[in-house]
């Protein structure tokens, strides 16, 4: 079994985006229509149950605003706030003050080199990704990317395993041929679900998930210099994650 590709979720595995991205894009837009709607730190750290952003509104008020009478456009207000929320999420990332999580770009370098093909499997709008790997990573590293599956491509998001068997015929692999890496439950049972031995980083929302299944559980990647943390699952040894290491946990 020969290790082909590697196919990364976005939203806190290659950077933190949630808490200091996609939660305060929402609340701008939310302040923007005039609704009192706020979600701070650890609210947001409940409302990412749901992923997707449109999804994620809705779910917030039925469940937590039994106060709030829907209009008649509910659905139509959703879907603006969600614009307004990816216009906001744009400005931020184009500042570049969201940056990669350690090893992120190390890795990725290594393994073009190597010929490992890259693809994108996240549940975040498509516009999210290219401004952030743009700012974050460097101006044409999109293109390293032979697919970027995102958003609404599929109807079902993760934890579903849609966006990953979208990812994987598009490049035409099996999932034997893959390694997928992820930071949270709904990711890894998407990963899981697809057939992909997967690589779990954990970060502030998401270290205390579930993620049995998980080939390997760390804290981040590691550099050389500044080692990760093994958190569960195949103990490999080494304090970061370079090719030859995922080789050895793809045929672990
Ligand atoms: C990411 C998400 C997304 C983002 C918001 O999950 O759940 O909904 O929080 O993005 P994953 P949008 O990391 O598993 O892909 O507002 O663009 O939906
Ligand atoms: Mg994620």
């Amino acid at each position: 079994m020969t290790l082909h590709a590697l196919l990364f979720d976005v939203d806190g595995t290659l950077a933190d985006t949630e808490r200091d991205g996609h939660r305060p894009a929402f609340n701008q837009a939310f302040s923007d229509a005039g609704l009192d709607w706020h979600w701070d730190v650890a609210l947001y750290g409940e409302l990412l149950a749901v992923t997707g952003g449109k999804e994620r509104m809705k779910h917030y008020i039925d469940r937590y605003r039994p106060d709030y009478s829907k209009p008649a456009n509910f659905d139509a207000l959703v879907a603006e706030l969600h614009q307004a929320k990816t216009r906001h999420y744009a400005t931020l990332a184009a500042r570049g003050g969201i940056p990669m999580r350690p090893g992120v770009k190390r890795l990725l370098i290594e393994a073009r080199a190597a010929g490992l093909r890259l693809a994108i499997a996240t549940t975040t709008t498509p516009e999210n990704v290219s401004v952030l790997l743009e700012h974050s990573l460097g101006p044409d590293t999109p293109n390293w990317f032979e697919v970027i599956a995102a958003g609404d491509v599929v109807p079902a998001k993760k934890p579903a395993p849609d966006i990953y068997h979208y990812a994987l015929e598009k490049m035409g692999l099996r999932p034997a041929d893959c390694l997928a890496f992820e930071d949270s439950e709904n990711g890894l049972r998407a990963s899981l679900g697809a057939g992909l031995k997967t690589l779990v980083t954990v970060n502030d929302y998401t270290r205390d998930h579930d993620f049995t299944g998980a080939a390997i559980v760390l804290s981040d990647l590691g550099e050389p210099g500044a080692a990760n943390k093994w958190l569960g699952g195949q103990d490999l040894g080494q304090p970061f994650v370079d090719v030859a290491y995922l080789r050895a946990l793809h045929r672990g």
